[in-house]
């Protein structure tokens, strides 16, 4: 397997150096690689890149769910939806603070954020319309996060899995409360239930598109599986949680907008439509319904901070400087 894999990426056992050898194995063994042992840089990079884009997904996506705080329909759901908001710039904090441990700063990944550099994930580039809305993110968009996020509890990197732990269950807590909106609304009034539908209809392959491109087409996918920072494909995910998500959208008495969706006894599992994948790379790179607004967003909420992180260190040097030198 881990030769097939890397195959597809160039490398092969010839031409690692005895130290990524040795470092393989221990990938092998299942053993925690931690933040001051050697790794092979292009292992560091796409850690780096794999938790600053969680990272940054996190914090992007309190926005679709931020627009729905002062419009929640009681105050429990306002408490509930406030509660999760929070959670995510939790999240957020987690994901930045194990990717510091690979020596960036988190002002760079930032930086790199604010200027298109770093990717957020697809999905918060849709815009939450109804209050249905914040059922069928929870219900999918977390549903599909957990989906991916379980398995990288066990992912090789220690800080990451263990910040995916915690995040994990809390997700599930995420997930529960999207689709206990969903029964109240699909089980309400005929308007109700006709928001639920419209929102499953316009989020259903936003969140398959959660998972990323299909195997064929995904560039990092068998290295970072041979160094087990990723433990599943895209297409295995994406196909677990379709299933998982079917009888759920039946037992709400909704449909799942794909005519081509079938059981298919041999394989157990849905065949279904793919996403549309010119639209997801659309998205990806910047035209997608709701790109401008939301980096626009992020932006102005670091631009607008500036004076309180100059006061923060203003006032940190400030102290220090006051600090009286130990006698000799
Ligand atoms: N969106 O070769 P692959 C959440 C990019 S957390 C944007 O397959 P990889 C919680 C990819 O970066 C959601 N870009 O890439 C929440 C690469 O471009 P690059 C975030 C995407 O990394 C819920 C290129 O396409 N979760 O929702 C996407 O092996 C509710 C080629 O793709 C994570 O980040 C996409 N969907 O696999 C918060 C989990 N898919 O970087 C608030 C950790 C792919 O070369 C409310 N990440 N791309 O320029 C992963 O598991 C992986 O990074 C994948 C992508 C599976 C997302």
């Amino acid at each position: 397997m881990y030769a097939q894999l890397v195959k597809s990426e160039g490398t092969s056992r010839e031409d690692m150096s005895p130290e990524e050898i040795a470092f393989q194995g221990r990938i092998d063994r299942n053993e925690k690689i931690e933040p001051k042992e050697w790794m092979p840089e292009g292992y560091r990079k796409t850690l780096i890149r794999q938790i600053g884009q969680h990272a940054h997904s996190e914090i992007v996506g309190q926005l679709p769910e931020g627009n729905w705080i002062t419009r929640a329909p009681t105050l429990e759901r306002k408490q509930i939806l406030l509660a999760k908001v929070q959670d995510e710039a939790g999240h957020g904090l987690y994901l930045y603070c194990a990717a510091e441990t690979l020596g960036v700063s988190r002002d760079e990944l930032l930086e790199r954020l604010h200027s298109g550099d770093m990717k957020y994930s697809s999905i918060f580039n849709y815009p939450t319309l109804t209050w249905a809305d914040m059922g069928a993110v929870g219900w999918l968009v977390d549903g599909a996060a957990i989906m991916n996020q379980v398995p990288l509890q066990r992912t090789s990197y220690g800080p990451y899995s263990r910040a995916m732990i915690r995040i994990c269950k809390e997700e599930s807590f995420h997930q529960r409360q999207g689709y206990a909106i969903m029964m109240k609304m699909a089980n309400g009034t005929p308007a109700q239930k006709k928001m639920a539908q419209d929102a499953l209809n316009r989020l259903w392959y936003p969140s398959l598109m959660m998972f990323g491109p299909s195997d064929k087409d995904s560039v990092h996918s068998a290295q970072s599986m041979a160094w087990k920072i990723k433990m599943n494909t895209n297409d295995e995910l994406r196909q677990k949680f379709v299933d998982q998500t079917v009888p759920q959208a039946e037992y709400l008495g909704l449909t799942v907008p794909d005519p081509d969706l079938k059981w298919n006894e041999e394989k157990g599992g849905y065949d279904f439509s793919e996403p549309d994948w010119d639209e997801f790379y659309q998205v990806l790179k910047g035209n997608g319904p709701c790109n401008k607004e939301r980096l626009g967003a992020r932006v102005k909420a670091w631009e607008d901070g500036a004076w309180y992180r100059d006061a923060m260190v203003a006032h940190a040097k400030k102290k220090a400087s006051r600090r009286p030198v130990a006698a000799e």
